[in-house]
């Protein structure tokens, strides 16, 4: 099944209400954008975010200007999560269960600098969402490499490529005992949406990791950012899918028409590396893939 139509569903299907404004200071292009737009949509008006410094620290904008119709606090980098439990625990002494409470962090702050309040909230169980929009790097400072940058990548921090290759951050959420742990992309809105409102229903922690392409960090044009996720997806270089425990269960299987090669040729931050360098991180793709339809719940 195509989740870009999930169930048959085209984009007029998709939620009308709206809980992000236009006007925002976004760069032309940003993923990370529609993809709370999406979010909000899914999971409704009784949501609060919670934001750690990042583009979407500048996107959500200051008082009185926010982008977002949804209650917001704004976080230093290290504690978006441990701000989202604070949060939940008052709700629950004012008698409030139903308001939900979403971090929502860039992999800077997630993977990183934020990882060990992730760490504990996870292993708590908290009942909090947590998602992380990943540019695949510092992107609010100009472009420094983090623990979720992928192989071969060049960044202000990394001139000559990456040489590691992305933390396999996943299945490390997955090993803590996770209630709900998914992957989604803006390219495929259906999917998303399902997604957000299945981490709506389910209680207990849940961790949801976005995809979100960034012109400005990628080096593409600023029209092509659906493209860019569309073809990272049908090249098998990111992989939609999602564990309820037990397993993980791929939710769309991509055509792989795509090659590794062409989504990366096409960015701006993979342009220093040579064919050989290219069909290695192929290859290096390609057997991820194997070894997760050995293990698939399908
Ligand atoms: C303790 C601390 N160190 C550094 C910074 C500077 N800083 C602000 S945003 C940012 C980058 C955040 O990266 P990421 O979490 O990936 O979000 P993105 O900017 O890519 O949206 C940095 C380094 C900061 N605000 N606080
Ligand atoms: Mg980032």
């Amino acid at each position: 099944m195509d989740p870009s139509t999930r169930g048959g569903q085209k984009m007029m299907d998709v939620p009308r209400d709206e809980h992000f404004q236009p006007g925002h200071p976004a760069c032309p292009g940003c993923g990370a954008a529609p993809s709370m737009r999406l979010a909000l949509k899914a999971l409704g008006p009784r949501t609060m975010v919670v934001i750690p410094a990042s583009c979407w620290s500048i996107i959500a904008g200051a008082h009185p200007f926010f982008s977002l119709g949804v209650p917001l606090l704004h976080t230093p980098f290290l504690s978006a999560a441990a701000a989202a439990s604070g949060l939940k625990a008052a709700l629950e002494i004012q008698g409030d269960p139903e308001t939900l409470v979403m971090a929502w962090a860039g992999d800077g702050g997630t993977f990183d600098i934020g990882f060990q309040g992730l760490s504990g909230v996870a292993e708590r169980r908290t009942d909090i969402l947590y998602v992380c929009y990943d540019n695949e790097a510092y992107m609010n400072t100009g472009g420094q490499r983090s623990s979720a940058t992928p192989l071969g990548t060049q960044t202000g921090t990394t001139p000559g490529g990456k040489p590691e290759e992305k933390k396999d951050l996943l299945n490390i959420m997955a090993a803590h005992g996770a209630a709900y742990v998914a992957t989604a992309t803006l390219a495929y809105p259906h999917d998303l949406l399902a997604k957000f409102k299945k981490a709506r229903e389910t209680r207990g922690f849940r961790f949801i990791h976005l995809l979100s392409p960034c012109p400005t960090g990628w080096g593409f044009p600023e029209d092509k950012t659906v493209t860019m996720a569309r073809m990272a997806v049908e090249s098998g270089a990111y992989r939609l899918m999602e564990w309820e425990g037990g397993g993980w269960r791929t939710t769309h299987r991509p055509s792989f028409q795509v090659k590794v090669e062409e989504y990366l040729g096409a960015q701006r931050r993979f342009s220093h590396l040579g064919p050989m360098e290219l069909r290695e991180i192929a290859h290096r793709i390609a057997s991820h893939w194997e070894e997760i339809s050995r293990g698939d719940k399908g």
